[in-house]
């Protein structure tokens, strides 16, 4: 048992030695239960490769999500932070920066509340990232429509980015699976974002996409484990 487990870490370390970057995939998420009703949509559970995850029992955790512009002036990504003005639009196609619909409405399970769509929104603007508190390897969001367009890269142990991973509509068929549940006339979409080496967080360049949720399992000690030693090795490698 115990070299069968030291043998499985010898080939993770040496696939992510081996390995010259972060690799990933986008999959689309269709099998969730959620309360679904006029005014207020929470996830219940969903399903990945086999393993259902139960919010209620504390399978799924949190990160925190920020939104991002590149300032037309001096060319730097800039944090808008919550709460602050909007800055003018960066991107055009997609309709004006909300002010309201700010990060962390993407950092817990609810879809809309009280009758408000309950989205971290990066219309007119660059990008979004959310960073979790410890190492995972597959990421779970919702988006309202699944009809947006754009990349994910992941944000690597040493802040690195992987390469852009493309995606499209679910209409024009991106990886996004309709979960069936309705809120406030557009249907959430659900995605998961795999990575064959240990993240700490996403990036999403898409002006226009609208975060109802992001989460990541809790990975189980062991593999908690295997990823610490991942993302180790992959900092000492810079
Ligand atoms: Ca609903
Ligand atoms: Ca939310
Ligand atoms: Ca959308
Ligand atoms: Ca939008």
């Amino acid at each position: 048992m115990k070299s069968h487990f030291l043998l499985i870490i010898a080939a993770i370390v040496l696939s992510i030695v081996l390995c010259g970057g972060a690799r990933g995939g986008l999959v689309g998420l269709g099998t969730i239960t959620a309360n679904d009703t006029a005014n207020n949509d929470e996830l219940l559970s969903l399903t990945h490769d086999g393993t259902e995850y139960v919010v209620a029992d504390g399978d799924l955790m949190l990160g925190t999500t920020t939104r991002w512009y590149v300032d037309p002036t001096s060319g730097l990504e800039t944090h808008w932070v919550d709460g602050d003005p909007a800055p003018a639009a960066t991107v055009s196609g997609t309709s004006n920066p909300k002010v309201g619909d700010q990060g962390w409405k993407a950092d817990d399970f609810i879809f809309r509340l009280d009758g408000s769509n309950h989205i971290s929104s990066i219309d007119g603007i660059d990008f979004q990232e959310t960073v979790f508190p410890m190492p995972v390897n597959v990421v779970f969001l919702f988006e309202r429509g699944g009809n947006d367009t754009g990349t994910w890269q992941a944000i690597l142990p040493d802040s690195s980015l992987g390469a852009p991973i493309v995606f499209d509509k679910a209409s024009n068929g991106g990886p996004y699976a309709d979960t069936g549940v309705n809120v406030g006339g557009q249907n959430a979409f659900g995605v998961a974002f795999t990575s064959d080496v240990p993240i700490i967080g996403v990036r999403i360049t898409a002006s226009g996409h609208d975060t109802l949720s992001i989460s990541a399992p809790i990975p189980e000690p062991a593999t908690m484990l295997l990823l610490g030693v991942g993302a180790l090795l992959l900092r000492r490698r810079k």
